[in-house]
C-alpha cells in the first residue's frame, strides 16, 4: 500500500470516545503500529506519556548516550524511500540524532495528529459484554477501543532503588532515564554515579571530563568493548543503500538481526588463532565482539576464553593494578548481562579525578545530607546520578492496570512471571497485544527489526480478522504454556540465565526470577510466527463479538 494517505483516513477518536485501537507509546513501536493500523483503515488513538515522540530515546538524554547497534541497522526498514533519504552521520548514532530521526518519521508520515502527548494510560479494562477495552488516562480520558496495544517499550520504566536517606541529600539528584532537557553542568562539582551498566558506561567518561571529582559506585563490573565510533563514510553508506533491501532481508534471518552468525568454535581453534581473532574483533569494536565464536554463549570454556581476553585488555589499559582488578568481573559469563559498548571507559579510570568505589565490598548504607555513606566511609558529593536501570520488559506493561476476562488483573496473572504466547498475546486478555513483549527476541536483538516483525504480525492478524468478519481474538492457554516452556528451554541451553541480570528480573526486589527475552534468534522466531499465521492462527480462538 502507498506510504501516503488519502484524506478519507480517520484521525483519532470520534465524539463518543470510541476508536478501533488504542496504542500506548509513541516510540519506534507505537509509531509503526499506528502507521500499519491506519493502512487497515482503523481509527487509532495513541497515548504517549512524554511530551513528544521517541519513547526511551526522548526520555534518556544523558551526555554520552548513543545507540550500541549500528545506525544503518537500527532504523526502520519498512519504507524504502525513508531509508534511502535519511543519512546517518556516525557508525553509532547519538541520542539527538536518533530522536530527530523519529521526529522526522512522525512528520513525514503525518502521525502526530493521532497522538495525545503528556498522557499516561492508567487502566485498560475489557468489557466482555461489548467486546471493548475501556481505557482511562491520567488526563481524564475515558475511551473505548476494540483493540488495546501496548507499545510501551522494554526499557522504559525507570528503577530507582530505595536508598535510605535519599530525601535528606542537600545536593542535586538525577536519574539517567529522566535527564533535564537543559542539560547538567558538572564543572567544579563532586559527582557520584551509581551503576555501571550500559548507561553508566556511556556517561562515566563524559562526566569525568567535566566533574571536579567523579566517584563511580560499582557493584558489578561490566564487560566493556570499545565502540570505535566514527563518522560514516560516503562510500560505505552508498554501498549499504544500493543493497539495503537485501541487507535487511538477511538481517531478518540472523541471530540478533544484526551480525552474521559465526561458524567457528572457540574451543576448536589454536590459542594463537583465538587471540588474533579476539584482537581483530576488539579493534573493529562494537557489540559484535560477542559474535567472535559461535559457542561463546553456550560453552563455558569458550566463554572463559573471551573473559580472559577482556581481563587482559583491562589490565593493559588501566595503569593502577588494584583498580584494574576491581574492574574485572568474575561472577558471570560475558554476554549473560548485556555486553556494554563504551568510548574511553577503562581509560577514564587512569584520570586523577576519578575514583572507583567497590560497593560490593563496602555496600552503600545510606544517602546522607552531604553525600553517600558506605560501610567503610562517607563520600562528600554535590550531585548524585542514578544509572540504576529499568524494571525491564514487564515494568511498563504492569504500570498500567490491565484487566482481562472476569476482571482479572494482568499483574495477578503474571505473579509468577510473564506468561504469554510469542511475546504478543496473553490468554484471557482478548484483543490485547504487546509489541516486543517478554517471550520475544526484543532486547536480545536489533529491537527495531523485532518491533517491525511484531507490528507486521499483529496487523496481518487484524487484517485476517477483518476479512473473516471477526472482531475478537484470544490465544489458547495451552499455546501459552507450550511457548513459555520453549522460551525457557532455549534460554537454559545457553549461559545467559546464569547472571543476576535484568533479563531475569534480578535487579528488582521481589520480581519473579524468570528469563524474559527469547534467545532463539530472530530468524527462528519469525518462522514460528509465520507458521502460526499460515496455520490460520491455530493457537487462537476468534469470534464475531
Ligand atoms: O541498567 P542496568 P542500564 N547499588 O540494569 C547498578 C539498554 N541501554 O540503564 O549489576 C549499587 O544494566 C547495577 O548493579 P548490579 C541496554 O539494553 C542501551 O545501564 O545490579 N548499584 C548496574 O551496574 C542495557 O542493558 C543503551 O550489581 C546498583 C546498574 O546499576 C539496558 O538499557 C544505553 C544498585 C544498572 O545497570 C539497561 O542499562 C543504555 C544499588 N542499589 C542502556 N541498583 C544503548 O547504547 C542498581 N545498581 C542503546
Amino acid at each position: 500500500m502507498s506510504e501516503h494517505f488519502s484524506s478519507t483516513l480517520h484521525t483519532g477518536s470520534d465524539h463518543s470516545g470510541q476508536v478501533d485501537a488504542v496504542v500506548v507509546g509513541a516510540g519506534f513501536a507505537g509509531l509503526y503500529m499506528l502507521y500499519k493500523l491506519r493502512l487497515l483503515g482503523l481509527r487509532v488513538q495513541v497515548f504517549e506519556a512524554n511530551a513528544d515522540v521517541g519513547g526511551t530515546w526522548y526520555a534518556n538524554r544523558y551526555p554520552g548516550l548513543r545507540c550500541d547497534a549500528e545506525s544503518v541497522e537500527y532504523s526502520y526498514s519498512w519504507s524504502e524511500d525513508l531509508q534511502q533519504d535519511w543519512c546517518w552521520s556516525e557508525r553509532f548514532a547519538t541520542q539527538p540524532e536518533i530522536l530527530s530521526y523519529i521526529r522526522h518519521v512522525a512528520e513525514r508520515f503525518d502521525l502526530r495528529r493521532h497522538i495525545q502527548f503528556d498522557t499516561r494510560v492508567s487502566s485498560a479494562v475489557f468489557d466482555e459484554a461489548r467486546g471493548l477495552w475501556q481505557v482511562r488516562t491520567d488526563q481524564g480520558n475515558a475511551i473505548s477501543a476494540r483493540y488495546f496495544i501496548m507499545a510501551s517499550g522494554c526499557l522504559s520504566s525507570a528503577r530507582l532503588p530505595s536508598f535510605e536517606g535519599l530525601e535528606t541529600f542537600e545536593g542535586d539528584c538525577y536519574h539517567t532515564v529522566d535527564w533535564p532537557k537543559a542539560g547538567v553542568d558538572f564543572r567544579g562539582k563532586r559527582v557520584g554515579i551509581i551503576g555501571t551498566g550500559s548507561t553508566g558506561v556511556q556517561l562515566i567518561p563524559v562526566a569525568a571530563q567535566q566533574a571536579e571529582h567523579l566517584y563511580v559506585f560499582q557493584r558489578t563490573p561490566a564487560y566493556v568493548v570499545p565502540a570505535r565510533n566514527a563518522p560514516l563514510e560516503a562510500d560505505y553508506v552508498s554501498r549499504i543503500k544500493n543493497d539495503y533491501v537485501a541487507i535487511r532481508a538477511v538481517a531478518r534471518q540472523q541471530g540478533l538481526g544484526l551480525y552474521p552468525r559465526p561458524t567457528e568454535s572457540a574451543v576448536e581453534v589454536s590459542p594463537e588463532t583465538r587471540e588474533q581473532t579476539f584482537e581483530r574483533q576488539w579493534s573493529v569494536g562494537g557489540p559484535q565482539f560477542m559474535f567472535t565464536y559461535k559457542d561463546m554463549l553456550t560453552n563455558k570454556e569458550a566463554n572463559q576464553y573471551a573473559v580472559d581476553f577482556l581481563h587482559r585488555k583491562i589490565r593493559s589499559i588501566v595503569t593502577r593494578p588494584e583498580v584494574a582488578d576491581e574492574l574485572c568481573s568474575h561472577d558471570y559469563p560475558v554476554g549473560a548481562k548485556r555486553i556494554c559498548v563504551g568510548t574511553d571507559y577503562y581509560e577514564t579510570y587512569n584520570r586523577d579525578n576519578v575514583s572507583l568505589v567497590n560497593v560490593r565490598k563496602s555496600p552503600i548504607e545510606r544517602i546522607v545530607p552531604k553525600g553517600i555513606r558506605t560501610r567503610d566511609g562517607d563520600y562528600a558529593l554535590d550531585a548524585i546520578v542514578f544509572a540504576t536501570g529499568y524494571d525491564a520488559m514487564t515494568g511498563a506493561l504492569l504500570d498500567v492496570d490491565i484487566r482481562g476476562l472476569g476482571g482479572r488483573r494482568l499483574a495477578d496473572k503474571w505473579a509468577a512471571g510473564p506468561q504469554n504466547y510469542l511475546g504478543v498475546s496473553v490468554s484471557e486478555f482478548p484483543n490485547f497485544f504487546m509489541i516486543t513483549g517478554p517471550g520475544s527476541p526484543s532486547v536480545f536483538s536489533n529491537v527495531v527489526l523485532s518491533i517491525e516483525q511484531h507490528v507486521d504480525w499483529v496487523s496481518d492478524c487484524l487484517q485476517y480478522m477483518q476479512e473473516k468478519g471477526w472482531s475478537r481474538v484470544a490465544v489458547k492457554e495451552q499455546a501459552v504454556l507450550d511457548w513459555v516452556e520453549h522460551v525457557n528451554q532455549v534460554a537454559n541451553s545457553t549461559l545467559i540465565p546464569q547472571a543476576n541480570s535484568w533479563y531475569v528480573g534480578a535487579n528488582i526486589p521481589g520480581k519473579p526470577r524468570v528469563f524474559m527475552p527469547y534467545v532463539g534468534g530472530v530468524g527462528p522466531f519469525r518462522k514460528k510466527c509465520d507458521a502460526e499465521a499460515e496455520s490460520g492462527y491455530a493457537s487462537f480462538e476468534f469470534s464475531a463479538v
